[in-house]
């Protein structure tokens, strides 16, 4: 048996009720056989078997008492997965679908992609299956304080530093900041990334992730010879990244003309443009969840229960809201309809592995989301440089350092599936370069 399918076996034998996290570890693992099973350094020093499991992973209470002055339990996580490179570094999501599978896929994707950034932070991913939704402002402090009270031990600056994802957007990464500041007595404002720009945060925080997923696409068209302007794209969510990705596309001259929400999926033929695009940030803080809002404010096609694959006609479909929302049979859609080459996954893993294989079988490229959305991470980073040198930088200079970051990535991921024997094949691409850096600095750093 190699190394790859042994170590797969092992992982599937000791996570059995953890399939998003094991989805991610055949898809990883599978893509590394050119580096690890031909050179048994990796095998001797147990990098795979050490790579699948986190370095720590707490799960803890988090009490607090709602509006009626009922008292309300949630579970909260922080998986602590790899820090060769760095302090740990990854987001928290609240939402009802979080599990400990949920955030250990996330946490191991995130020492990848946070490796493929170029920056030192390793990997990690926490959360609450708390759901923000319908919650009043002071539940949702409250709730804050008290996932603080207990995540500000295993956090800080040099150790591992959260931020945003699904459910923590910039009032929640406040209320969490100021009891953190509270605990530990001292202002360490590199222990939180997503920060408002008056305490700590960066410039260009809240666009980059979406930004950077478009100056991606931009490097990418580049090599094949296309471009943003006059390009059609069909998206789901209305969060922060599905906002930040309308902007830049249509600053580009481009054209996105759907949304989707938990409801259902809306059609703008005119594209989402001007105050369209701010009034996805009024619905989000609407905090009902419904893209419904717009097709009603807008008047544009609204189609309860679906989502946009397949059932437009748009030049490229960009995934923005969450996991395996891409299944086989949208993605037997997407082929049928016929119009759509290129996938390009901003949200993490939002294509299941049968219509990864389906879609690729049948020519369509497709970006992998640890690359495409490694902007987010990437500006958090830099908020890190920029609290721990007690400076702030200019938009453009943040903007710039995107932009680099992000074409030097397509550029990194499009050279390794070259290098080893995959043109193309830019999942294989990412994961491969992703690895060696973090596999460098394990075998550097001896078995721990
Ligand atoms: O999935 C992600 O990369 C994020 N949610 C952002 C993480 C971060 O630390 O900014």
């Amino acid at each position: 048996m190699s190394y790859v399918d042994r170590v797969i076996a092992e992982t599937e034998a000791k996570n059995p009720n953890q399939p998003e996290f094991l989805q991610t570890v055949r898809e990883v693992l599978n893509s590394l056989r050119p580096i690890v099973d031909f050179d048994d350094t990796y095998e001797r020093a147990g990098i795979l078997e050490r790579l699948v499991e986190p370095e720590k992973a707490v799960m803890f209470r988090v009490p607090w008492v709602d509006d009626e002055g009922k008292v309300r339990v949630n579970r909260g996580y922080r998986v602590q997965f790899n820090s060769a490179i760095g302090p740990y570094k990854g987001g928290l999501r609240f939402h009802p679908s979080v599990n400990i599978s949920i955030i250990k896929f996330l946490g191991f994707e995130q020492t990848f992609k946070n490796s493929l950034t170029g920056l030192p932070i390793g990997g990690g991913k926490g959360g609450s299956d708390f759901d923000p939704k319908g919650k009043s402002d002071g539940e949702i402090m409250r709730f804050c304080q008290s996932f603080m009270t207990e995540l500000y031990r295993y956090i800080g600056p040099d150790t591992d530093c959260p931020a945003g994802d699904i459910g923590v957007g910039a009032r929640e990464i406040g209320y969490l900041y100021g009891q953190y500041k509270r605990i530990r007595g001292s202002y360490e404002a590199g222990a939180l990334s997503g920060k408002g720009l008056s305490y700590g945060g960066s410039l260009g925080r809240s666009e980059a992730t979406g930004f950077g997923a478009v100056y991606f696409t931009d490097e990418f068209f580049k090599s094949i010879g296309k471009e943003i302007k006059g390009t059609t794209f069909a998206i789901s969510g209305f969060g922060n990244v599905s906002w930040g990705v309308c902007r830049k596309i249509h600053e580009l001259g481009g054209k996105v003309v759907t949304l989707s929400g938990p409801d259902g999926y809306i059609y703008d033929p005119d594209g989402i443009t001007g105050d369209k695009i701010d009034y996805l940030v009024e619905m989000r803080s609407s905090n009902r969840d419904m893209v419904k809002d717009y097709a009603d404010k807008y008047n544009v096609e609204y189609h309860p229960g679906e989502k946009p694959w397949g059932r437009v006609n748009a030049d490229i479909y960009m995934p923005c809201a969450t996991q395996n929302e891409i299944h086989k049979e949208d993605a037997e859609r997407i082929l049928a309809e016929g119009h759509c080459k290129i996938l390009v996954e901003v949200s993490n893993m939002p294509t299941t592995q049968e219509a990864v294989d389906l879609l690729m079988e049948n020519n369509v490229t497709i970006l992998p989301s640890k690359a495409v959305n490694a902007g987010g991470v990437a500006v958090s980073a830099l908020e890190m440089s920029q609290n721990a040198e007690h400076l702030s930088w200019s938009a453009e200079e943040v903007d710039k350092q995107l932009q680099r970051i992000m074409r030097n990535i397509f550029h990194n991921i499009d050279d390794a599936a070259e290098f080893y024997g995959c043109p193309g094949n830019y999942i294989s691409g990412a994961n491969l370069a992703g690895f060696q850096k973090v596999s460098d600095a394990m075998l550097a750093q001896g078995v721990c």
